[in-house]
């Protein structure tokens, strides 16, 4: 008889209700005036008076697990009617599959923790822009190749609205509207009509940095950047400037970095030259500063802007830059650890 109880026991707990039907079924097998657990209290008369007490006791038991499982799954039940689902909420929770960020968003927040060390703010604007924050305002002469069908994203209906080519813009806006002294990073979107290949795409990210006070000499560049390459690249990082032209900058010069894979000694990464590009840099052009209202024989600045596509394809030894935008999860996986 107590054995009896014991396999019923089992039974309940292990009975899964899913729908009204099983639920009816549980009841009329367990619960009504002719289920199992009323037979077994009609038996107890018959137990031999030592085995009593045991009886009583699991019989308690059972009547009370039944009884639960039923009113649980009544409850259940009414409440995903009411809402018209159709689910067993007692059945165990899908397991939830945590994403990571994206590759860029890890070294673009690398970037800008860097420079916000030292005393950078961040600032953004919008990626449609009008003629005068991309080209006019940092001195692109009007035949400059930039301006161009060829490179740059027009708006077909108004030719004076283009998508940004760089994040410059943002600081020509910041400069426009802030006091001097500025000191602050723009990351953002940038948009170029490039053909689509392993190491150019059309929509990239960039971000850009500007400095702007009394006295700020191509020194405080050459030092924030070589500690940027420290930083970025690991503590024996060295780097070297080579000139450059930009119209919005002058001098303008180009920085590589010594080689962050063979160390310098040579290999496919830096062409067996020992050092890889990663960013361009200069004195902010005084036309520059002039065109946003800001007096020239006051203030002087750097600005520098790198390629975030660029810098993660570095450090993470990735050969295509098409990776980061096909969503390609055994890509985006790799990640998942670098937060
Ligand atoms: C203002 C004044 C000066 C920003 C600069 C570069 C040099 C540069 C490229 C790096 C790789 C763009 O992403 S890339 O293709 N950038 O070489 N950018 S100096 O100079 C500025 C910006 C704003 C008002």
């Amino acid at each position: 008889m107590i054995q009896k109880i014991d396999e019923l026991l089992t039974i309940v707990n292990s009975t899964v209700i899913n729908d009204s039907d099983e639920l009816e079924q549980f009841r009329l097998r367990f619960l009504s005036k002719k289920g199992e657990l009323n037979k077994l209290f009609a038996e107890f008369k018959n137990v031999p008076p030592e085995q009593k007490r045991e009886f009583g006791q699991k019989l308690n038991l059972l009547k009370n697990a039944a009884q639960e499982k039923f009113d649980i799954a009544q409850n259940s039940l009414s409440a995903h009617t009411a809402q018209g689902l159709n689910v067993d909420v007692s059945l165990p929770g899908m397991p939830l599959v945590l994403g990571s960020k994206h590759p860029l968003t890890i070294v673009k927040n690398q970037i800008i923790d860097i420079f916000s060390n030292i005393g950078f703010t961040v600032a953004e604007g919008p990626e449609i822009e009008d003629d005068w924050h991309v080209f006019s305002a940092l001195n692109f002469p009007l035949e400059h190749p930039a301006r161009d069908m060829q490179d740059t994203f027009f708006i077909e209906s108004n030719p004076d609205i283009v998508l940004r080519t760089h994040t410059s813009s943002v600081q020509v806006r910041v400069m426009e509207t802030t006091p001097m002294p500025v000191r602050s990073v723009f990351p953002g979107r940038v948009f170029r009509n490039e053909a689509i290949s392993a190491r150019a795409h059309c929509i990239f990210h960039q971000v850009e940095g500007l400095y702007i006070d009394e006295n700020v000499s191509f020194a405080d560049l050459k030092q924030t950047l070589l500690y940027f390459a420290k930083e970025m690249f690991g503590a024996s990082t060295q780097i070297r400037l080579r000139p450059s032209y930009f119209p919005f900058t002058e001098p303008s010069a180009e920085m590589d970095i010594s080689c962050s894979i063979c160390g310098g000694k040579g290999c496919n990464v830096c062409k067996h030259s020992g050092w890889v590009e990663i960013l361009g840099c200069g004195m902010v052009d005084p036309n520059v500063l002039k065109s946003s209202n800001i007096d020239s024989a006051k203030y002087t600045g750097f600005a520098f802007g790198m390629g975030v596509e660029r810098i993660a394809m570095l450090k993470y030894q990735i050969k295509d830059i098409r990776l980061f935008f096909e969503n390609d999860l055994r890509f985006l996986e790799q990640f998942k650890s670098v937060f």
